[in-house]
């Protein structure tokens, strides 16, 4: 059963002994990362900051911080059965290609049922705030020493495609700047900065809305890579097989999600930027400041108790990898509708997502891995991957000793090394240039002749099964346990 709002899922957590309350007083600023920062290293539960100095708002973290917790919040007891569960909605219950057919599904009947659902009375507007509010109310952390400021870490951030009306949800850190206005961090590639340059080539502000909390699905579909005509609000309705509930925010033009805890409505101008960052980041480095869009607060809905959900990522393993894993189990069959030969993925957490892909590829013909690297450079948010290794079919990828035992191994560093360029995540600090630099593809996999490997190639050293079966029934006799 879906759960439905935060709250079903902060008792479920409880339930299964997976949250921790603490009464005592913390202070957003720094200590609350501490803290959790420890718990994610042991990893250890949810917790829950009831008491937090200078709000009366309660700050959940690391809600989703564990394989455990992030399969629950979707719904299952094992990430991987996601995409299976979205592959029994399609006709022929084949995962290959549903991407295409669940576009192509958007319109039919069946599974109109999990298109975002609206709702005329919603927990998240018991109260309505257009003049009297102060973000200075809300538990907003100050997460590393050297960050420039608070930074609400958890927002869904909801816009509108100017041409197709089309709803977009994306989770894009944003700095409080004063009591009214933060900074709006969407990367250039993502669709909520595609949707703002629409408003801008036209001279107009950007309508925007930021739900903090709401189901869990929902929380986590704003950071699925999904493909600009997929709304995430109907993803999540997918994952969570019920729609997710929606009401008209009260003074832009957007639906939010209406068992959100918060809700920030206002807009963005076309022109204005501001100082943002730096900002203690996902890669374990500060991402370096720049200039980006200021959002201007007009009003504040909330549930009359609401609960503050936040995040804090940093050095993996934090709370974010679990949700990256998620995207990874997720978006692999996806991956292996565009290119089958893939057998398995691994994108290492000290990758932080974009920095490392591993793969393993069923070899038929020469050069097939480096078609394999030029074909992922290509596909969505991949072609931020920095460095791809593949490997032969058989190798395990999850497992990074075997990985390294093969690159190490079978690498000819003058032949299988390719280096190209590309777009760079927002987030890199590598590269010579902002968002643009070069990519390493390895091919660790066996070389054949017609890729001018003419002398032999070794096997790899197994037992015979013979010797291997008398060991097994002699083992007792040799005494050694
Ligand atoms: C905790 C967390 C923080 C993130 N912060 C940002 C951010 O500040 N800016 C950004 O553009 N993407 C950020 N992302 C990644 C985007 O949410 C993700 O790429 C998403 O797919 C973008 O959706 P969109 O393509 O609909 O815009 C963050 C992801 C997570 C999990
Ligand atoms: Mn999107």
């Amino acid at each position: 059963m879906a759960f439905r709002d935060l709250r079903e899922f902060i008792s479920f957590l409880e339930s299964r002994g997976q949250l921790k309350r603490i009464k005592t007083e913390v202070d957003p600023i720094l200590e609350v990362t501490e803290i959790t920062d420890r718990i994610s290293k042991q990893h250890g539960p949810a917790l829950l900051f009831e008491n937090p100095k200078g709000s009366n708002i309660p700050i959940l973290m690391n809600a989703f911080g564990s394989y455990e917790r992030m399969s629950w919040a979707l719904d299952v007891n094992k990430l991987d059965e996601v995409p299976k569960r979205l592959a029994e909605l399609l006709p022929d219950g084949e995962p290959d290609t549903f991407w295409q057919k669940i576009s192509a599904l958007f319109k039919l009947k069946n599974i109109a049922d999990y298109k975002p659902k609206e709702v005329k009375i919603a927990p998240c507007q018991e109260v309505v705030l257009t003049d009297n509010f102060s973000l200075d109310d809300l538990p907003v952390l100050k997460c590393w020493p050297q960050d420039g400021g608070k930074f609400i870490t958890l927002p869904l951030v909801i816009t509108k495609d100017a041409d197709s009306g089309r709803q977009n949800l994306g989770m894009y850190r944003m700095q409080v700047f004063d009591s009214k206005t933060t900074g709006m961090h969407w990367h250039a590639h993502h669709d909520g900065a595609h949707n703002y340059r629409k408003y801008q080539k036209k001279g107009e502000p950007i309508e925007v809305a930021v739900a903090l909390g709401g189901d869990p699905a929902t929380i986590y579909s704003a950071t699925a890579p999904l493909p600009p005509n997929i709304e995430e609000l109907f993803f999540a309705g997918l994952i969570r097989r019920q729609a997710v509930e929606v009401v008209k925010a009260k003074t832009v033009d957007l639906m939010v999600p209406a068992n959100a805890e918060i809700i920030l409505e206002g807009y963005v101008d076309p022109e204005e930027t501001r100082w943002e960052g730096p900002f203690g980041d996902h890669t374990g480095y500060y991402s370096l400041a720049d200039y980006y869009p200021v959002f201007h607060v007009n009003c504040i809905t909330m549930r009359e108790k609401p609960i503050y959900p936040a995040t804090i990522v940093g050095k993996p393993p934090m709370e974010d990898c679990y949700m990256g894993k998620a995207t990874e189990r997720i978006f692999l069959p996806v991956l292996k509708a565009a290119l089958p030969e893939i057998k398995d993925l691994n994108l290492p957490l000290e990758g932080v997502f974009h920095n490392c892909a591993i793969v393993s590829i069923k070899k038929s013909y020469p050069a097939h891995a480096y078609k394999v690297m030029s074909a992922l450079w290509g596909l969505g948010q991949m072609m931020f991957t920095k460095m791809i290794i593949v490997v032969d079919e058989h190798v395990d990828v999850q497992n990074m000793s075997e990985v390294l035992w093969k690159v190490f191994n079978n690498v000819d560093p003058g032949r299988d090394i390719m280096v190209v360029k590309g777009p760079l995540d927002a987030l890199d600090h590598s590269s010579n240039m902002a968002k643009f630099g070069s990519k390493m593809g390895i091919d660790a996999t066996r070389k054949w002749p017609e890729e001018g490997h003419t002398r032999e190639w070794p096997d790899d050293i197994e037992m015979d099964v013979d010797t291997k079966l008398l060991v097994d029934k002699k083992w007792k006799e040799y005494g050694l346990g």
